[in-house]
C-alpha cells in the first residue's frame, strides 16, 4: 500500500510550485506571456489538474504551416479554401495518389516474396543508389567514384536532421546560414540538432525578386567553413529561384570561402516540370569536385506525403572518407529511429529501376506541373480582370508550388474570416490547391483584401 503521508506532502509541492511561479510572475515587469514559461494563467485555472507532474506544461500554438489545415477542418463552411500546406491537389480539389504508384504498390503486393523484415540502418540499398542517380545524374564522376553516402531517411524533414545532428557531431563549423525568409521548419530542425542558425539575405520585397547581392556579401562575410543551406529549386516560401547564371556565382563564392553547400530538395520536378532541370543547382557543385550535402524529399514528386520517403546524400572527397562518413551516419540514426520505412522506399525504387514506369512517372510529374504553372495564369488573370490595383505579375514569374503574395497578416488574417480561405500568415499560397473553380473565390478575396488595406 502506498503511504498515505505521500499524499499531502505532493499536494503541497504543487501548491508551493505554484506560489513561486505566482511569484516569478509578478517580479516579472513583462505582460507578455512567454510560451516557454510556465503559465500562471494554466496554473491558476487548471482545476484538478495540480495533480499531475505535467500541470506546468503550457499548451503550445499550432504550427505555423500546418496548423492551417487544423483551422481549415474545423470550419464548416461550404466555400472554405486550404492554401496553407504545399500538398497537390486535382483540378477537382482532391488529393492525388499517382497511377504510377498505384501500380507499383500492386505489384508490391502480389509479390509473394516479400517480406516485412528490418531494413537495415542505411534503409533500402536499391533506393539510396537511385536516388543518388535521380539527383546527380545517371554519368556521375561522384557516383562513379564511390564518393557518395546515400542513406535513406523519413522524407525530407528527417533527412535534414539526420544531416544536421552529423554536422554537429562531426563538423568544426557549428554555424549554418539559412535564407531569409524559408521554410518554417528549417530554423528548429538546425537548432535542435545542436547547430547555431544564422539567416542570409535572399528575399527582396521591393522588386519581389533574389536580392543578389545582398546574398553574396552576407555569404561573403560568413565565417570560414559555415553550412550554407540552399532550396536546390522552387524555394519555399518565395517561388523565386536564382538563375544559372546567378547559381554559378553563388557557386564561386561558396567554394572559393570553403563554405559546405547543405542543399534542400523537396521539389525535384516541380519547379520546371522536368526532374533533371530542377537538379542543375545541385549538380554544379558536384560537378566542382567539391563536398555537399542533399537532403531529398519524395512527399511532393511522386505525392509520397505520408510515407515519409526521403534520402540524405553526402558528397564527400574521397570513397574512404564516404565511407567512414556512412559508418557514423549509422550512428546517428540507429538511436533515432533504428531503420527506416520499408514501404514507401520500395515504391520509389519500383519506379526508378523500371523505364516504363519512370517514363509514366516523369509524365506526371510535367502534368501536376504544368497545372500549377496553368493557376497561376488564371489567378494573375483573374486579379487583372478585376482591376486590382497593384502589379501582380510575380504570381506568373515565381517558380514551384507557392505564390508569395504579399499580402500582409493582417490581410491574410481578414481573408481567413469572410472568405473561408486558409493560408499561412505570411501571405504564402499553394497554387497547388487551387482549380479553375476556386480561382475567383480567391481573386474576390484578394480584391477585399487590398481594398482593406488601401
Ligand atoms: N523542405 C522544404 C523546403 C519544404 O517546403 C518541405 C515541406 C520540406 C523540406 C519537408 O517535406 P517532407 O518532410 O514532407 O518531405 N513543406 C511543406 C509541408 C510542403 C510542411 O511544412 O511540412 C510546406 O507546406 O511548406
Amino acid at each position: 500500500m502506498a503511504d498515505s503521508s505521500a499524499v499531502p506532502m505532493e499536494g503541497s509541492a504543487a501548491a508551493n510550485r505554484r506560489v513561486s511561479v505566482l511569484a516569478r510572475h509578478l517580479e516579472s515587469s513583462s505582460s507578455d506571456v512567454d510560451s516557454n514559461e510556465p503559465s500562471l494563467y494554466a496554473s491558476l485555472t487548471s482545476g484538478s489538474d495540480g495533480d499531475s507532474v505535467f500541470a506546468h506544461v503550457v499548451k503550445a500554438p499550432e504550427d505555423p504551416i500546418l496548423g492551417v489545415t487544423i483551422a481549415y477542418n474545423k470550419d464548416p463552411s461550404p466555400v472554405k479554401l486550404n492554401l496553407g500546406v504545399g500538398a497537390y491537389r486535382t483540378e477537382e480539389g482532391k488529393p492525388l495518389v499517382l497511377n504510377v504508384v498505384k501500380r507499383a504498390e500492386l505489384q508490391l503486393v502480389n509479390n509473394r516474396s516479400r517480406v516485412k523484415e528490418y531494413l537495415p540502418i542505411t534503409g533500402l540499398a536499391e533506393f539510396n543508389k537511385l536516388s543518388a542517380k535521380l539527383i546527380f545524374g545517371d554519368d556521375s564522376p561522384a557516383i562513379r567514384e564511390n564518393r557518395v553516402t546515400t542513406v535513406q531517411c523519413l522524407s525530407g524533414t528527417g533527412s535534414l536532421r539526420v544531416g544536421a545532428e552529423f554536422l554537429a557531431r562531426h563538423y568544426y563549423q557549428r554555424t549554418i546560414y539559412i535564407p531569409q525568409p524559408t521554410w518554417g521548419n528549417h530554423p528548429k530542425v538546425f537548432t535542435l540538432a545542436g547547430l547555431s542558425v544564422k539567416t542570409y539575405c535572399y528575399y527582396d520585397p521591393t522588386t519581389r525578386g533574389l536580392n543578389i547581392q545582398g546574398l553574396l556579401d552576407d555569404l561573403g562575410s560568413a565565417p570560414p567553413g559555415a553550412i550554407v543551406l540552399l532550396h536546390a529549386c522552387a524555394h519555399n516560401p518565395t517561388g523565386v529561384d536564382p538563375t544559372l547564371e546567378q547559381w554559378e556565382t553563388i557557386r564561386q563564392l561558396i567554394r572559393s570561402k570553403g563554405l559546405l553547400p547543405f542543399f534542400d530538395s523537396a521539389y525535384q520536378g516541380f519547379a520546371s516540370g522536368g526532374l533533371d532541370a530542377d537538379a542543375q543547382s545541385v549538380r554544379m557543385f558536384v560537378t566542382d569536385g567539391g563536398e555537399c550535402l542533399v537532403a531529398q524529399s519524395y512527399a511532393k514528386n511522386m505525392g509520397l506525403y505520408g510515407e515519409r520517403v526521403g534520402a540524405l546524400s553526402i558528397v564527400c572527397g574521397t570513397a574512404d572518407v564516404a565511407s567512414r562518413v556512412e559508418s557514423q551516419l549509422k550512428l546517428v540514426i540507429r538511436p533515432m529511429y533504428s531503420n527506416p520505412p520499408i514501404h514507401g522506399a520500395s515504391i520509389v525504387a519500383t519506379i526508378l529501376r523500371d523505364r516504363n514506369m519512370f517514363n509514366e512517372w516523369t509524365v506526371d510529374l510535367k502534368a501536376m506541373a504544368d497545372r500549377i504553372i496553368s493557376m497561376r495564369q488564371k489567378l494573375f488573370e483573374a486579379l487583372r480582370g478585376r482591376g486590382i490595383p497593384g502589379d501582380w505579375s510575380h504570381i506568373i514569374k515565381q517558380i514551384g508550388m507557392f505564390t508569395y503574395t504579399g499580402l500582409n497578416s493582417k490581410q491574410v488574417a481578414f481573408m481567413t474570416k469572410e472568405f473561408h480561405i486558409y493560408m499561412t500568415s505570411d501571405g504564402r499560397i499553394s497554387m497547388a490547391g487551387l482549380n479553375s473553380k476556386t480561382v475567383p473565390h480567391l481573386a474576390d478575396a484578394i480584391h477585399a483584401a487590398v481594398k482593406l488595406n488601401a
